[in-house]
This record gives C-alpha cells, sequence and structure tokens, in this order.
C-alpha cells in the first residue's frame, strides 16, 4: 500500500478552497475538492508487515487538539518550472509538533527518516506548462486568501491509489487527538 498521513478538512474547508480553483490558469490540473488534505508525512509503498507497525505507532501518539488558519496562495517549482500551486497555513507551532511527533514514531517504527523539511499546504493544482505571468496574477489575486480557524481533532492515514487522472485517497484509520 502506498501510505501517507494527513489531515483530512472538513467539508466548509473543501468549499472555500474549492472556490480558488477552476479559472485561469490553462495548464493547471485541478485537484478535485474531496482529494484536497495537509499531508503531515508521506510513507509511500508500504508492505503490509510495515502497515501494522505503522498504525500501532500512530495509534500511540497523544497529541493536542489545535486550530488552524489556512492563509495564502503559493507555488512550487522545480529548476524553475512550477509544479504545484497550494493554499498554506499561518505559522503554527501545535501542527508542527504534531507532524513532530509523527515523525518521531515512524522513525522508531523503522521508516527511514523524511529529508524534506515540513511544508504544510494543501495541493490545488498540478501544473504542466502553466504561463508564469498568468501564475503571477492568480497568487497575487489571492495572497489575501484566508479561511479559518479550522478545528483539527484527528489525523488521518490514508491509502493512495495512483490513477491515470487523478489519485484516489481512501482514509484507512482515523487517530483521535487528546
Ligand atoms: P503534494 O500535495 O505536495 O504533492 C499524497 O501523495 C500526498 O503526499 C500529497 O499531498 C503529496 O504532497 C505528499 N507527498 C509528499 N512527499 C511525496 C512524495 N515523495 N511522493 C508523492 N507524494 C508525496
Amino acid at each position: 500500500m502506498r501510505l501517507f498521513v494527513a489531515l483530512d478538512l472538513s467539508s466548509e474547508a473543501r468549499t472555500r478552497l474549492s472556490m480558488l480553483a477552476g479559472a485561469g490558469l490553462p495548464g493547471a490540473r485541478w485537484v478535485p475538492p474531496e482529494n484536497y488534505h495537509l499531508t503531515l508525512r508521506f510513507i509511500g509503498d508500504t508492505p503490509a508487515y510495515r502497515c501494522e507497525e505503522v498504525d500501532l505507532a500512530l495509534a500511540a501518539i497523544r497529541s493536542r487538539r489545535f486550530s488552524m488558519e489556512l492563509s495564502e496562495v503559493g507555488v512550487f517549482a522545480k529548476s524553475g518550472r512550477a509544479k504545484a500551486v497550494w493554499v498554506g497555513v499561518a505559522r503554527n507551532p501545535a501542527l508542527e509538533h504534531l507532524a513532530g511527533k509523527i515523525e518521531t514514531a515512524l522513525q522508531r517504527a523503522g521508516l527511514e527518516p523524511e529529508r524534506r523539511r515540513f511544508t504544510p499546504h494543501v495541493t490545488l493544482a498540478r501544473c504542466n506548462n502553466v504561463a508564469e505571468d498568468r501564475l503571477a496574477s492568480f497568487v497575487q489575486m489571492h495572497n489575501l486568501f484566508r479561511a479559518g480557524p479550522l478545528e483539527v481533532s484527528a489525523f488521518t492515514l490514508f491509502s493512495s491509489l495512483l490513477g491515470k487522472d487523478q489519485a484516489v485517497y481512501t482514509p484507512e484509520v482515523e487517530y483521535e487527538l487528546i
């Protein structure tokens, strides 16, 4: 199974985010609102025997509920080419604390450390060939975007099936925060 740990979003948050999507960016592949999530830790392909260890490690985490605010729109680029358009999160020590606990728990369960820095975001669109000026004006137009506060009372282990068009994400286990 291809796994990742993420925050699921409420339908209100999905609706707010979906209002940003759809127009003005030829070449963007918009993520369908049912697929919006905030990844806390990508795990990747996991053999069956490891899935149980991952579940046990995540189930042992005790971390507090918190709220967060979605804030700003940005772009990930690689070699100067835009790859994804995302909505970020206002600075949030509780969110970082939770991501850190998940990282520690998964390393203890035997997973390789995540080398990439945690950059909380919700991906709105993946880009193939989006014109730079269009992207710049999209970001500028939506830079004051805010949604929240969103209450976070659980995190979720998702499986991901990569499809030809869009991935199918399935919530496998939900872990309550205290
Ligand atoms: P993204 O939204 O920035 O693409 C499921 O694939 C989730 O895991 C996505 O939200 C994706 O982030 C995230 N992810 C993090 N690292 C990944 C990787 N190496 N490969 C695929 N997805 C990754």
